[in-house]
This record gives C-alpha cells, structure tokens and sequence, in this order.
C-alpha cells in the first residue's frame, strides 16, 4: 500500500480521531504554513484536548509528586528543524509550544519552567492539568506505595518486594513482532548478536536494575504517547509526539518523546519514524533516527522498525514499546516488543481512518 498523502499515527481507539484530524490538515487547500506541519500539530493537539486514551495531555497520568506534566516535539523533514518542550508545565497544548520552539526561536528544546514562561510569551495560557482523575490515580499509586517502579530511591522504595534481577538477557522473546523480521534484517540482527558478549556487563548492577521488569506497565490499554507522521503529496515530511511522559515519574523527569531521533525523526530524504513505550529505555539507543537509518539502507518500513527494536531487545529484554515508520513513498509499518500494538493511518481512497496491527 504505497499512496501519498498519508498520516501514520500510533495507537488506535480515539487516537484516530487524531489521525483524522491530521489528515484533514494535510488535505486542506487553505493551509496557509506547511500542511505536513500542521498535521501533526493539529493531530497532536486533538489527543491533549480529548485526552486520548484517558491519558495523553491533562488529567493524564500524574507524576510521583501528582502534577501532570507534557512531553513534546515536532521535526520538519524539508529543513531538518526541531522544536520541543521537556517537563512541560501548566500548559495544554505542549506541541504548539513545541512548533513556536522551532519557528520562533533559535533552540530546539525549552524544558520546565522556562518552558512554561515561553508558552506564555507567545499567547497561551496557564491551565490546571490535574484532573479529578488525575488525583485519583496519584492516591491510588500512593496508597500502592511505589507501584509501577519509578520512585526507587532511599525510603520511598521500602514496601516494595526485593528486586530480583532477571537473569542473562535472552534472544528476542517470543511476544514480539521481531520474529517477524525480514531476511535482511533477520541477518543483521544476527551479526549484531554475534559482536556483542554479554559478559562484560555482567558485575554492572546499575544496569541490572533499569531491566526491572515491573517498571513500566504499557499496554493496549495503559498508554500515554501519540506519535504522529506525515507526509504531503511531494514527500515532503513531518513527525509530532506529545504525551505527559511515564506513570508516576519522579518530578523533572523527561522521557524520550521530544528527544530528536528517539520520539521521533523525520529525514525527508528518506521516511520518518516514531515511538510509543518506555522512554526511559529507549532514548538510549534513538530508535526513530536508527529505523530511518535503516529505511536508508534498503529496509522496508517494518524490518526497519523491528531492526530498531531488536537493539533495545539484547540489553533490555523485559522492554516494551512500539514503533511506526513510513518512507517517502507512502509505504508503512510497524513493530513491537513486550506489548500488542495496533496503530492507525490515512491515505487517498480511504474516507476514515484505518487501523493496522503490529504483527
Ligand atoms: C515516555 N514514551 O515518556 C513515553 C511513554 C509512552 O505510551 O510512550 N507511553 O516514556
């Protein structure tokens, strides 16, 4: 299925009513500043207005101090720009604020308060996150005591159960759509194992402890990051993430989704690619910049979405996340490691999103 214009956005459910709204920006005859630009834009504000999933934008999960705050960037592939925001405060649409970064200023990322004062700057006023929701979650966490495990550090781990550290990192799992991989990269991800032994990391318990496999709870159902993808009829193309970031996160904590090449990448010589899981894990090794890499290099949009897993995969085999890709020409895919993953796209022919599955 290779048809341009398209929008690739993660997730399903009422993320695709991001998804069509994306798509109505990239079909606008009116749009006034790049459509693929406003595409995710748009897309991404829909999900902090409606609150997709119940958990991107306000009101979504809350950190460990109960305020909920925003993650977001966007990249414009034409000429290779980014705008983001990090520990976004007090402020709805984070990917607006992320786009002025890039339009209206000389930075590419404004984090906490700063972040938050530049909002302002341009004309967007200050909200509430929390949500009555939003309070209910921090208790309930609280009264879990540290549950899912963001908040490991003296006294505030007490009641949880002793970490048991899994044992050697294994082959990639069998819940995974990195079996899937094509012939290609099923070779490189062989030669890939083969430079790398294991056993020089085996005395690093600092990195044992960031396998714990109870540390991230993402689900179908427990998720909390859009990651939209456009691209215009030329091929010209743009990516947008916005999430508030991880359940739980200890205060001033930014994920991966507005780090450039991690959230997401737009290279518009050759396809884009976003992420979706946890960040903590993946911005160590920049997925969305490596799948389009590998799209580069000859890989279909899914091998080289799973390419990009299966890296994670070999230090991080409990790890779950997904990844969507699509290249210039229309043609896109998905991965996914420890979680089912469904994502949702549009292209000429179809009147309404439509939804694929990782496989
Ligand atoms: C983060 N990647 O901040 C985000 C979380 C996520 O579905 O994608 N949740 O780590």
């Amino acid at each position: 299925d290779s048809k341009l214009p398209l929008v690739v956005n993660t997730w399903t459910g009422d993320f695709s009513q991001a998804t069509a709204r994306a798509w109505d920006a990239l079909s606008s005859e009116e749009a006034h500043s790049p459509a693929v630009l406003d595409a995710v834009e748009h897309g991404c504000n829909t999900c902090e207005d409606i609150q997709c999933g119940g958990s991107v934008g306000y009101g979504g999960r809350p950190d460990a101090s109960d305020e909920v705050t925003l993650d977001s960037m966007v990249m414009y592939g034409p000429s290779h720009s980014v705008g983001a925001v990090g520990y976004l405060r007090r402020i709805k649409n984070a990917a607006t604020v992320a786009r002025a970064v890039m339009e209206h200023t000389a930075h590419t990322m404004l984090a906490g308060e700063g972040a938050t004062l530049f909002a302002k700057m341009i004309g967007i006023e200050e909200d509430d996150l929390s949500t009555d929701d939003s309070h209910k979650a921090y208790q309930a966490w609280k009264e879990k005591s540290c549950q899912p495990n963001y908040y490991r550090f003296a006294g505030a781990g007490d009641t949880c159960p002793p970490y048991d550290p899994p044992s050697t990192p294994s082959a990639v799992g069998a819940d995974s759509s990195i079996a899937a991989l094509g012939k290609h990269g099923s070779q490189q991800a062989a030669a890939y194992a083969d430079r790398n032994t294991w056993s020089r990391f085996d005395d690093r318990s600092w990195l044992q402890r960031s396998r714990d496999p109870a540390r991230l709870l993402i689900s179908e159902d427990n998720h909390d990051t859009i990651g939209i993808i456009a691209v215009d009829e030329r091929g010209d193309l743009a990516c947008g993430t916005t999430t508030n970031g991880a359940a739980n996160k200890i205060p001033g904590r930014v994920g991966d989704s507005p780090i450039a090449g991690a959230g997401c990448y737009a290279d518009n010589d050759v396809g884009s690619a976003a992420a979706t899981g946890d960040g903590d894990v993946m911005m160590r090794f920049l997925p969305s910049f490596r799948a389009v890499e590998s799209m580069r290099a000859g890989f279909s949009p899914q091998d080289a979405c799973a390419d990009a897993l299966c890296r994670i995969v070999r230090f991080y085999p409990t790890f779950g996340g997904a990844l969507v890709c699509a290249n210039k020409a229309g043609v896109h895919g998905a991965a996914r490691h420890g979680l089912s993953f469904a994502y949702s796209y549009q292209s000429p022919g179809y009147d309404s999103p439509q939804v694929a599955q990782a496989v």
